[in-house]
């Protein structure tokens, strides 16, 4: 397995985005760190959930549209960013099974990677499958390289980024694409907001149990002592930027001790906190994104009611 992140890098980047984010007015947390082995399996939970839409639909774009991947790229070699829960790959893998001969998961979290891998490479003799840990938003040219590769970067995760981030990162990624290359991309898609916020406020409370494992991370990774039951799940639409906003509220005043960082933190009775942005794109948007990023858009896939949207885009 091949690294260029450590875990003394991902403690380093945890301690400044913690640091940088509580002392920030606005507070904030950056998504990322979700992820723990509980905020995984809460994250499986919710792409149960009747409410949560968009993985169900990306599975069904994928499942009808697979052939047409594997017949537009002709892929060698598959890079997914973001190793998924391995039934999307799996499909993926199966369409592309007569060009492929390599796999490259790429993820930030090496534990989970080398399992998933393992699992992928018994299922399938012939296929090389490297995994790497790397931070995809840091190290994309460090990815392997290769001809025809296709980069899978699916579930919507894009929405995470905020529109600066998001140009910068298609960018570096088109700056190490070569011509016969292709990006995959899974984007959610704007639409009415009661179902929207349903989706990031399920009436059995798994997202806000969610969210509130940020607190859970914090405190075991720096010694914070934040008590994750006095904050409140906020899922909201913003119509201007078209995103969804996560936010924890705090239900009191209350000072909270980041002992890793040897920070005290005042929280005010109601003040917000924001964990994660969800982008909602339009196909123009993304269109004009990828453009702006030198990427052109060869196909736009959404599912039968128009939930979720894949794009296939080249340089
Ligand atoms: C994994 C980033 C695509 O934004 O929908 C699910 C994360 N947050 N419910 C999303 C998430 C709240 C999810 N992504």
């Amino acid at each position: 397995m091949d690294r260029y992140l450590t875990a003394d890098d991902l403690a380093k980047t945890l301690r400044r985005d913690v640091h940088d984010g509580l002392t920030a007015t606005p507070k904030s947390l950056p998504p990322k760190w979700f992820y723990d082995e509980r905020g995984s399996a809460l994250f499986e939970e919710i792409t149960r959930l009747e409410e949560y839409y968009p993985t169900r639909r990306e599975r069904e774009i994928l499942t009808a549209r697979a052939p047409a991947i594997a017949a537009a790229t002709g892929a060698e070699t598959l890079l997914e960013l973001g190793a998924g829960s391995g039934e999307k790959t799996r499909l993926l893998l199966a369409a592309l099974d007569g060009t492929l001969r390599s796999y490259v998961p790429v993820d930030v979290s090496g534990d989970f990677l080398a399992e998933a891998a393992g699992q992928i490479a018994a299922d399938h003799p012939g296929l090389a499958v490297r995994p790497v840990v790397a931070d995809y938003e840091q190290h994309l040219h460090l990815l392997p390289g290769g001809r025809r590769r296709l980069i899978a970067f699916l579930g919507g995760t894009i929405g995470n980024m905020p529109p600066g981030a998001r140009v910068g990162f298609l960018g570096g990624l088109r700056a190490g694409m070569a011509d016969g290359d292709a990006l995959l991309l899974g984007a959610d898609l704007v639409k009415d907001e009661r179902r929207l916020v349903r989706a990031y406020d399920d009436a059995a409370g798994v997202t806000a149990e969610f969210n509130r494992n940020v607190l859970h991370v914090v405190n075991r990774e720096l010694d914070a002592d934040f008590d994750p039951a006095a904050f409140e799940h906020v899922a909201l639409w913003d119509a201007e930027r078209e995103w969804i906003e996560m936010r924890l509220r705090s239900a009191r005043d209350q000072d909270v001790r980041i002992g890793g960082l040897d920070l005290a933190v005042s929280f005010a009775a109601g003040e917000e906190m924001r964990t994660e942005i969800s982008a909602k794109f339009r196909r123009e948007r993304l269109e004009d994104e990828l453009r702006a990023a030198g990427l052109a858009l060869a196909e736009f896939w959404t599912d039968p009611a128009g939930d979720f949207s894949l794009s296939l885009a080249r340089p």
